[in-house]
């Protein structure tokens, strides 16, 4: 790796990062059923219809766990915790196993010197509200700041940061629009009214937690660099839609207090009743901004229907996810949200890395391309700061192979590979490279 920790200013802060459904195992600890049980145990849905049922057992190996992370050198680790854990009903009574897992799990970042960076919700809504409408109901906003209120009334005073909603283009157009993340619904109006639903529970969340006393809150969104496929109008007019819904509407309406014409044209007749009144609440104060970036996108015009956008294949070199690699669309991005949205204040990136097919081989992983594309983007987060934008912060996903949701758990993504037969774990060679480098 040719970065290490002394080439980023002092106070840079270097993370790893995971989700509660992908690591934990959700059938301990009276967790309640959640929309990802359900998705995986309906035909179709998930590769080979694996869940999280077990996943990494980190519920029950947190401690190791957190030991890999801190034997690293890293500074911070970002965690979600499942509100079905918290709620197994998502309201109501409250799971005692579940707020003393986080509990112990918070303890055991603070004797390592870990930073704990929590998630409020990284997707596994409990299935009781999906029966309820989920993100397609006004009311969710409310069940959320309760939620947030129960959790962090236990945790808070221990937080060193605090992310409402983990990717609400996830949560909303993926799960609601296209139909391939839980609940697997495709209707633009269900879709229309998630998009905004998630902005409104985020602030109410916001407002909980200020109300508790706590600070250092922010949002976390996920960016594709949306790029026309080809020279002609029509696809640039592709390109920036697809902008629009996937990487303007959320940070758009936290720090505008509005929505983007270019995706308000198809989803305006959708939207929920008295949207426009929303905003006040949408744009609580935050103090910081956390994109996740992976890889860009190629767009053409499609025939169909609005938003009309077809994705194309680029040329680049890919993943296992099928994404191209593109470091220069992180420098773009963190550029450009500076300069048009959050201004001064603090950016990190929550999530980069990359899946490869990651091979144990005498007890070694060797994964150079992960080194390779950590090592990229960290330039590229260089390049950014160096033009004067605050970029104070950068998380790898992820610490360990996981759930990769739809995709089953053959999309490896860890700097630390799991046996998901036995659960053993060893550190791959990106693992060591950045130990190195946080050192140095
Ligand atoms: O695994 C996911 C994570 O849950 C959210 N961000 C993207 C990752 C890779 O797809």
């Amino acid at each position: 790796m040719r970065h290490k920790r002394s080439d980023f200013p002092e106070g840079f802060l270097f993370g790893t990062a995971t989700s509660s459904y992908q690591i934990e195992g959700h059938a301990q600890g009276g967790a309640g059923r959640s929309i990802w049980d359900d998705f995986a145990a309906t035909p179709g849905n998930v590769v080979r219809a694996e869940s999280g049922a077990r996943a990494c057992d980190h519920y029950t190996r947190y401690e190791a766990d957190l030991d890999l992370v801190a034997a690293a050198g890293f500074d911070c680790y970002r965690f979600s915790l499942s509100w079905a854990r918290v709620l197994p009903e998502g309201r109501g009574a409250v799971n005692t196993e579940g707020l003393d897992f986080y509990d112990r799990l918070t303890d055991a970042m603070l004797e390592r010197g870990l930073k704990p960076a929590a998630t409020l919700y990284h997707w596994e809504l409990p299935s009781a509200l999906q029966d309820m409408g989920g993100w397609r109901n006004r009311d969710i906003a409310s069940w959320f700041a309760d939620y947030s209120q129960v959790i962090m009334e236990r945790i808070g005073d221990r937080m060193w940061s605090v992310a409402p909603i983990n990717e609400p283009w996830c949560v909303a157009w993926l799960s609601h629009f296209m139909g391939l993340h839980a609940p697997g619904v495709r209707d633009i109006r269900a879709a229309a009214r998630a998009m905004h639903h998630v902005l409104l529970a985020h602030g109410r969340a916001i407002e909980v937690m200020r109300a508790l006393g706590m600070a250092n809150l922010g949002a976390v969104v996920n960016m594709e660099w949306a790029m026309p496929a080809d020279d002609t109008p029509e696809a640039a007019q592709a390109a920036a839609r697809y902008d629009a819904i996937y990487n303007r509407w959320f940070l758009s309406g936290l720090f505008k207090g509005a929505y983007p014409a270019l995706a308000l044209e198809g989803l305006e007749p959708h939207m929920p009743k008295g949207w426009q009144n929303d905003f006040p609440t949408i744009q609580a104060p935050l103090d910081w901004c956390g994109l996740n970036y992976y890889t860009r996108k190629l767009l053409a015009a499609d025939a169909g229907p609005w938003p009309a956008v077809r994705e194309v294949e680029g040329p680049l070199p890919k993943t296992l996810m099928d994404w191209e690699i593109f470091p220069e669309g992180l420098y773009q991005f963190l550029k450009r949200t500076a300069s048009e949205y959050t201004g001064d204040l603090p950016l990190y990136v929550t999530e980069n890395g990359m899946a490869s097919r990651d091979v144990l081989q005498d007890g070694h992983v060797y994964d150079e391309g992960r080194v390779a594309y950590i090592d990229n983007h960290l330039e590229a987060v260089r390049r950014a700061q160096a033009e004067g934008v605050p970029v104070d912060g950068y998380f790898v996903w992820s610490l360990l192979d996981n759930y990769e949701w739809a995709l089953g758990y053959e999309k490896r993504f860890g700097l630390v590979h799991v046996d998901f037969d036995t659960l053993v774990r060893t550190p791959k060679s990106s693992y060591h490279a950045l130990t190195a480098a946080l050192k140095a």
